[in-house]
């Protein structure tokens, strides 16, 4: 193995059980050499430098885009793999239905299997990071023991990475342990593995954000849900918005949709042109740690410090503000490229590509230019809509959660929950399209409650029930909401505009919130009268916005039963009081 430099070796002695830990690896994986990260710029580009000269990152047109690469995966790596992904508790029962569970000794054989000697001719590189900003009593920090370099790199621009991560890790004595190696990225030989007991992640064989990153699903959802739980507070898919309003007073909306459902939009929205003088502050665009606070009132710190969006569909008028972050010192992976080196994608308005995401000469018989999961890498501090208080130890007071799914019929634009059960209810019941997010079929409506799906590293029945003591503890809980922008009519046109026009269904949750907007009493919750958004300077299509607004009893009936059906799958675990708001649900709804 090769002698660590200076600063690598003062580097592990902070920190006696990582360094431990990184031995016990290191023996199984073999690396050439161990590298401890510091998190610094310098050696950012390093790194830089280094996958540069090996043609794993190709420097972009820096006239245009200084700063930015692009990172071309393997075509077979391009998502998150759900039917590959585990969550592997003592009791099979503790994971629940809703993941894919194995022993614990069985997943630790096969995964330890799979690692032997995976690092030989490879750097290890160790990295510690905090999720949460470094000073908050929120934030928990973890080590990813990676052979990607691309990783690192991502790592750095997602968490609070470094040696002031280790220096917390030192003084909380505790962390999450991820291994992580891209193997030979074989899809038959790729497992994420969660052991949340343990809280330990193992991942071999995928390089993709969502697999690889592991400070983001792996632990600030699937292992944080967990902690979360023990610890009285919710770990969850939301985005993070502050609206301000002309007056100034602002107020803070933690709304959670499945992936690639426009979460970074929401949270980097521009207001439409009639709503002068307001404005939109992100705090975060994909994760809210969310905590009780002593005034009764639930505080939420966005974990990340950076964003992995979604490329396809950024341009300028969708969301500028994205638009801007990503001109300089972005890192996009499986986009397109122009003539002259420039990143391009489907949706963005100027220039033609001429190199798919592939590398092949663009041929639109192969499909689209980019990956539509193509994604871009960016320091959440390059927005120029970043909230004065994303870094604020206590975090943001949330006025209201807002569920939400893509949803061509039935659910209508927004309705409120009656109360917190209720709106527990609510967002237990969230459907929506699958997206190219993760593999497998796309446009196929699946159950995803709280958004979740995907991402709770426990039994859902065991986390409705930890949803609802968390509010019965809340003196003044978030008002709770479902939203659908993709509501489309008979001909599959979006009856909805959507992107900065969101803002005027935002005003009427928040003016519900205040107690300034009326609402209709309906059988799903309470629902805007034709005149109860502020709906100037938009046109929308005649009678588009009665269909927005429609509610009808046939088509919810066989919601609920469909949710009813889907909850009866959590058996006698199902929480009791869950159970008896759902039948309220369909005696309203068989009345109306
Ligand atoms: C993401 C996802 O990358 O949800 O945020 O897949
Ligand atoms: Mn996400």
């Amino acid at each position: 193995m090769a002698t660590a430099p200076q600063h690598v070796t003062t580097l592990a002695s902070l920190n006696q059980p990582v360094s431990a830990w990184v031995d016990e690896v290191a023996k199984l994986t073999q690396p050439d050499t161990v590298y401890w990260c510091d998190g610094s710029d310098a050696e950012f580009q390093m790194l830089e430098r280094q996958l540069v000269a090996r043609k794993e990152l190709l420097p972009l047109n820096a006239n245009t885009n200084p700063g930015c690469f692009l990172s071309r995966s393997h075509p077979s790596d391009v998502a998150r793999v759900e039917h590959l992904t585990f969550v592997c508790t003592r009791n099979k029962d503790d994971a629940g239905p809703n993941n894919n569970w194995m022993a614990p000794e069985q997943a630790h054989r096969q995964m330890d299997e799979l690692f032997r000697g995976c690092m030989k001719g490879r750097t290890l590189y160790v990295v510690p990071y905090c999720m949460g900003p470094i000073d908050s009593p929120f934030s928990r920090c973890g080590v990813e023991i990676t052979d990607s370099a691309y990783v690192v790199l991502n790592m750095k621009i997602m968490t609070r990475m470094g040696r002031a991560a280790l220096e917390r890790i030192a003084h909380d004595g505790a962390f999450v342990r991820g291994l992580h190696s891209i193997g030979d990225l074989n899809p038959d030989r790729r497992f994420i593995m969660h052991f949340p007991e343990e809280l330990s992640i193992k991942s071999f064989g995928s390089g993709y954000g969502g697999n690889a990153l592991l400070g983001k699903k792996c632990h600030a959802l699937r292992i944080a849900s967990w902690q979360a739980r023990t610890e009285g507070w919710l770990a969850e898919h939301m985005l993070i918005v502050g609206i301000e309003n002309p007056q100034g007073e602002i107020h803070y909306l933690a709304c959670a949709f499945p992936s690639a459902c426009g979460k970074t939009n929401l949270a980097m929205l521009i207001p439409p042109a009639s709503y002068k003088g307001w404005k939109v502050w992100t705090v975060g665009d994909d994760i809210a740690w969310l905590h009780p606070g002593k005034d009764g009132r639930l505080y939420a710190i966005n974990p990340e410090s950076g964003y992995f969006g979604v490329v396809p569909g950024t341009n300028a008028k969708t969301n500028r503000n994205a638009y801007e972050t990503i001109r300089h010192d972005t890192i996009f992976t499986n986009v397109a490229l122009t003539a002259d080196n420039q990143p391009w994608w489907e949706g963005l308005s100027d220039g033609k590509p001429v190199i798919d995401w592939q590398g092949r000469p663009y041929d639109p018989a192969n499909g689209p230019a980019a990956h539509p999961n193509s994604r871009f890498t960016v320091a959440a501090k390059q927005n120029p809509a970043y909230s004065k208080l994303a870094d604020a130890p206590g975090g943001v007071p949330i006025s209201a959660i807002v569920f939400g799914g893509r949803r061509r019929t039935l659910a209508p634009l927004v309705y409120q929950a009656r109360n917190w059960l209720h709106g527990v209810l609510v967002g237990a019941g969230v459907a929506s399209e699958t997206t190219a997010a993760a593999t497998g079929a796309v446009g196929v409506v699946r159950r995803d409650p709280m958004a979740m799906k995907p991402f709770a590293g426990y039994n859902f029945a065991d986390y409705w029930a930890h949803w609802i003591n968390v509010g019965a503890r809340l003196k003044s809980p978030p008002q709770l909401f479902h939203v659908n922008w993709f509501r489309q009519d008979a001909a599959g046109k979006f009856l909805w505009p959507g992107y900065g026009e969101n803002l005027r269904v935002l005003r009427w949750i928040i003016d519900r919130c205040t107690g300034r907007a009326k609402a209709r009493d309906t059988a799903i919750g309470y629902m805007p009268g034709a005149g109860d958004l502020h709906l100037d300077g938009l046109d929308l299509a005649p009678g588009a916005l009665d269909e927005l607004l429609a509610v009808s009893p046939a088509l919810w009936r066989t919601e609920l039963a469909g949710i009813g059906a889907y909850m009866d799958e959590f058996g006698a675990r199902l929480p009791k009081a869950l159970q008896a708001e759902l039948e309220d649900a369909q005696k309203r709804v068989a009345g109306a």
